[in-house]
């Protein structure tokens, strides 16, 4: 079967883990990705966090299957030639250098129109156009940047960063789609044009719902459904929430069975409303489906805190996977607290392509999170990723380049 993305060429001029992750998922569909790195080092993740002594890492080999890797000395007129002729042969450029290095460089926007007015340029940078646009940015700044970390952790406690990269990856994820949704558009206009997504956006459009409440809190000066609602006092802007549900139902995280030896015996627990008289029947309190004080949603509000406490009565007589067992058969919304490791062995997200075993030349198989979005008509098979420089030569004879040509510029270590 085909691929969405087959016949999309992409000058992959990314490193660490935002690019990264926008260009392996256009690999995924289809598109035929060249990563472009220095000669030497590469893209500084193959050396960090290293767990096997001299072999590419698990942070560089889980962001970077299905592409072809280069080497090439960008900053060399020679190695400038054959960045011209990858830039008048390529699709889309993807890169996430510091602000102003492709510049620096000498391929400004409008050189890389002159020389391909088709190419579509994508960027992830820390933020957009204003004080900040030159800073150099790395996940957590975003975090930061973007209110995520203003508004996670508890009430008491200091701002916290997410386990989920979501400057990062995140950032990635918007990227692909931009750069997706410009390639459609060349089919009418036949023009590449410039794709920008910031970190700081990124993390921001994430975090909408956050905005959506420092405007009510504006207007109303309290929100119901934070757990400040019941006697604690709202400030000037969105406070911490806990594990409060962001939404209109109501949740928390509630211990289980184990929790005083295991760090993940918890479960989400949602009070929905619809399943309200489920959830008082199977903790044993059939009264407060007729109580006012606990009979509506409104009514409940200013107790959450006290009805969570109730129900972890009971859900600490079962563990996670008993208690999900149990709510789900009434339809009540949760979810257990899965740890790292119960999520790289289970079953089902293996045979889903989500948790994926790939094997290594160097370091032989590893674990990986495949695709995570799921095409009939385009499935994605995980390769490896590649070895520094593995596929130099088969990219410049791609190119158009003789034997001589490739040996002159290992020669003069421009690859
Ligand atoms: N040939 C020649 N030079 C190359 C090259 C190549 N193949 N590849 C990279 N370089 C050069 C760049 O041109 C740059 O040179 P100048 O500083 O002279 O312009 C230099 O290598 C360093 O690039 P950099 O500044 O991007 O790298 P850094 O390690 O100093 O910074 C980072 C890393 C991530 C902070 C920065 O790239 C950045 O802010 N990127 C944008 C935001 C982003 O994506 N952050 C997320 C990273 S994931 O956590």
């Amino acid at each position: 079967m085909g691929k969405a993305l087959e016949g999309v060429r992409i000058l992959d001029f990314t490193h660490v883990q935002s690019g990264p992750t926008c260009t392996q998922l256009l690999a995924w569909f289809g598109a035929d990705v060249i990563k472009v790195e220095r000669a030497g080092e590469g893209d500084a993740t193959r050396g960090q966090l290293r767990d096997i002594a001299g072999v590419d890492s698990l942070y560089f080999t889980m962001l970077n299957h299905n592409k072809r890797s280069m080497t090439l000395d960008a900053k060399r007129p020679a190695g400038k030639e054959v960045l011209e002729t990858l830039i008048k042969q390529c699709d889309v450029l993807v890169e996430n250098f510091a602000p102003g290095a492709l510049d620096r460089m000498g391929f400004s926007w409008e050189r890389i129109q002159e020389l391909n007015p088709r190419m579509i340029v994508a960027s992830v940078k820390g933020f957009g156009p204003g004080p900040y646009e030159h800073c150099k940015v790395y996940e957590n700044v975003a975090q930061c940047t973007g209110g995520a970390a203003a508004t996670t952790g508890f009430d008491d406690g200091p701002p916290l960063v997410s386990g989920a990269q979501i400057g990062d990856s995140g950032s990635g994820l918007h990227l692909a789609l931009g750069i997706v949704t410009a390639l459609y558009q060349r089919n009418t206009t036949g023009r590449g044009q410039k794709v920008l997504t910031s970190m700081q956006d990124a993390v921001l459009n994430l975090c909408r719902v956050k905005l959506r409440d420092q405007q009510r809190l504006e207007r109303n000066g309290v929100m119901e459904e934070y757990p400040q609602f019941a006697g604690g006092q709202f400030g000037e802007s969105v406070p911490r929430a806990g594990n409060a549900f962001g939404g209109g139902q109501p949740g928390w995280i509630l211990k289980c069975k184990g929790w005083e030896n295991d760090p993940n015996a918890y479960i989400y627990f949602i009070a929905q409303a619809q399943v309200w008289p489920s959830v008082c029947k199977l903790i044993g309190r059939e009264e407060w489906i007729t109580d006012p004080e606990y009979a509506t949603p409104k009514a409940r509000l200013p107790r959450l805190m006290s009805i969570f406490a109730t129900v972890e009565e009971w859900s600490t007589t079962l563990t996670k996977f008993e208690a999900m067992d149990i709510l789900n058969k009434y339809d009540i919304p949760c979810g257990p607290i899965l740890s790292m490791k119960e999520i790289a062995e289970e079953p089902s997200l293996r045979a889903t392509g989500t948790i994926v075993e790939v094997d290594h030349p160097e370091r032989g198989p590893y674990l990986s999170v495949g695709n995570p979005i799921k095409l009939s008509d385009s499935p994605t098979e995980v390769r490896r990723s590649p070895l520094l420089g593995e596929h130099t030569d088969e990219v410049l004879a791609d190119l158009g380049y003789s034997r001589e040509q490739i040996a002159l510029l290992r020669e003069e270590r421009v690859i």
